[in-house]
């Protein structure tokens, strides 16, 4: 076999200050099933989540707690771990930037661009908002409800004035237009291309990149009093992670097929981190894609609101695989979208319980029960090819196209169109019927369906792994025979019953969820 391609996907690395969000799931959540997905078509990836540790905010909720950072972002980290174990996070490296390899990657492109002449000392004197992590201009700032200034993500700002290292971001201006021009999907989707463009042709100014007012960060090489500005260590986890500044295994991987981040994090990898990469001398990744954000019935989670959901709860009271593919089928990728229980049962049961569920169900029992397990010779008439067709267009064209598209929900809404013929298919064929008229014909549009079944679950995969593989397995397919490259395989079904596999009774794959109570309006407002 030839080497397989490489493939780097990475997602942000997310603030440890409190306990992982839904945004968080759904971000780890797609990064997952992308990975899946292109290790499914060959691709030799390599798979980076993990926690961003340093900065003021960390800093600052960890001193409220009365804990050390180091405290409080061993803890939090823990429960992001957790969290995505909990949710088949299938990551290769799971990066803190509290560790020590981080802390020398950052300080190696820290000294490439100061030997480039990047770097300065200045003071700084300007807006900061914490919660971001964020400089802004004074031109950037929004009234708040009271007159107060607040960041354009609505978040509260302060004056900072101090010494500070200097990044010449300003000098990379048309290098940064003409990366842009050059290669329209390096920012995607286009409505986050076009605001960031029309933000680096309002002009780019020095970007402020080291602190001295606290020491929760990696230390300036060469100025012991400053630690690096939080953003600049973040983005350099992307690197680290594949051992820079040494050139070692895992450099293959680089440049990054893809960052997946949300929306309002797209100015700091499309503006700060390729010029910072420019500047070391480091090739810039392939693609950002900014998503959109998930929304609790139209309303973003807050303390206040009191509409924060652990996605730990979530998982555990729907089931790992209703709730990853409620979040890929719902939501148009790239979009905001809203969640909540209702939806997220009705999703479940209609397509995963009623649907997919029902109709690997209902083939294998019958063919435990009439067939006695046996599948035997295949010989299908026109009715049996037309299903397969559709069912195989689905799974090996239209949902690989779109997936590599990220249009996930397009793709799956392919694939549940052949889940619904195959169900017509088994309505109109009425096997049961069959059983004691035609035998001969029962048995084939069984196995027509279990033909159909294996292409359904090897593409449905990335998005509910853990169930797939549970029906691939009640299918006989084994383990190293379940990718898109597989599904060309056309002796499959003739090895399988040389063999003599016999279908066992099966267990139900998807249990139908009862539908929560919908809140009530009384007392809102
Ligand atoms: O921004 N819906 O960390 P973070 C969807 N540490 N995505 C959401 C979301 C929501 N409601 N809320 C947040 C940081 N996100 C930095 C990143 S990368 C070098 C450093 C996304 O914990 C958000 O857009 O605030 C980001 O991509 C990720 O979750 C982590 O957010």
């Amino acid at each position: 076999r030839p080497m397989a391609d490489p493939y780097y996907i990475t997602t942000a690395i997310h603030y440890p200050n409190g306990k992982p969000h839904i945004g968080h799931a759904y971000e780890t959540v797609a990064a997952d099933v992308i990975a899946r997905f292109q290790r499914l078509k060959g691709r030799d990836v390599r798979f980076q989540t993990g926690t961003d540790e340093h900065g003021l905010k960390m800093a600052r909720k960890a001193e409220e707690q009365g804990k050390s950072p180091r405290e409080l972002a061993d803890e939090m980290s823990g429960h992001f771990r957790d969290l995505f174990d909990l949710l088949n996070i299938s990551y290769d490296r799971f990066i803190r930037t509290t560790e020590a390899d981080h802390h020398a990657a950052s300080q190696a492109l820290w000294r490439k661009m100061e030997a480039n002449g990047d770097l300065y000392l200045d003071r700084y004197e300007g807006w900061y908002s914490v919660r971001d992590e964020a400089f802004y201009d004074e031109k950037e700032l929004v009234a708040g409800e009271g007159g107060e200034k607040l960041s354009p993500q609505g978040t509260p700002v302060e004056w900072t004035v101090e010494e500070s290292w200097f990044f010449r971001l300003s000098k990379y201006q048309d290098k940064l237009l003409d990366l842009y021009n050059r290669q329209p999907d390096f920012i995607q989707p286009d409505s986050r291309r076009n605001e960031v463009m029309r933000f680096v042709e309002g002009g780019l100014r020095d970007l402020s990149v080291s602190r001295t007012s606290f020491d929760w960060g990696v230390q300036v090489p060469g100025a012991e009093d400053h630690v690096m500005y939080v953003w600049v260590d973040a983005l350099t986890n992307y690197i680290s992670g594949l051992g820079y500044p040494e050139e070692g295994a895992n450099w293959k991987y680089w440049p990054a097929d893809l960052h997946l981040i949300g929306k309002d994090i797209i100015r700091f990898h499309t503006v700060y981190w390729p010029a910072f990469l420019m500047s070391a001398g480091v090739e810039l990744p392939k693609q950002v894609f900014g998503h959109g954000f998930l929304l609790n019935r139209g309303q973003k989670e807050s303390k206040s609101l009191g509409n924060v959901t652990d996605p730990t709860v979530l998982a555990d009271q729907f089931g790992v695989d209703a709730l990853r593919y409620f979040l890929m089928r719902e939501i148009a990728f790239g979009q905001d979208g809203s969640y909540s229980p209702e939806a997220i049962v009705t999703r479940a049961n209609a397509e995963l319980a009623n649907s997919f569920g029902n109709l690997a169900q209902r083939t294998l029992s019958m063919i435990a029960k009439n067939l006695d397990g046996k599948l035997g010779a295949y010989s299908p008439e026109g009715d049996d090819k037309a299903l397969l067709t559709t069912v195989q267009d689905a799974c090996r064209e239209t949902f690989p196209q779109q997936f590599e598209k990220l249009a996930f929900s397009v793709g799956i809404d392919a694939w549940m169109k052949a889940v619904y013929a195959c169900n017509q298919y088994v309505d109109e064929q009425a096997p049961w019927a069959l059983k004691k008229t035609d035998p001969e014909r029962m048995r084939t549009v069984l196995q027509t369906l279990f033909i159909a079944l294996r292409d359904l679950a090897i593409a449905i995969q990335p998005v509910i792994p853990e169930k797939a593989g549970h029906l691939l397995d009640m299918l006989g397919i084994a383990e190293d025979a379940r990718t898109f490259a597989d599904l060309a395989d056309e002796a499959w079904y003739n090895a399988l019953i040389a063999t003599g596999y016999r279908v066992e009774p099966p267990k139900p794959l998807f249990p139908r969820l009862e539908q929560p109570e919908a809140p009530t309006d009384d007392g809102a407002e």
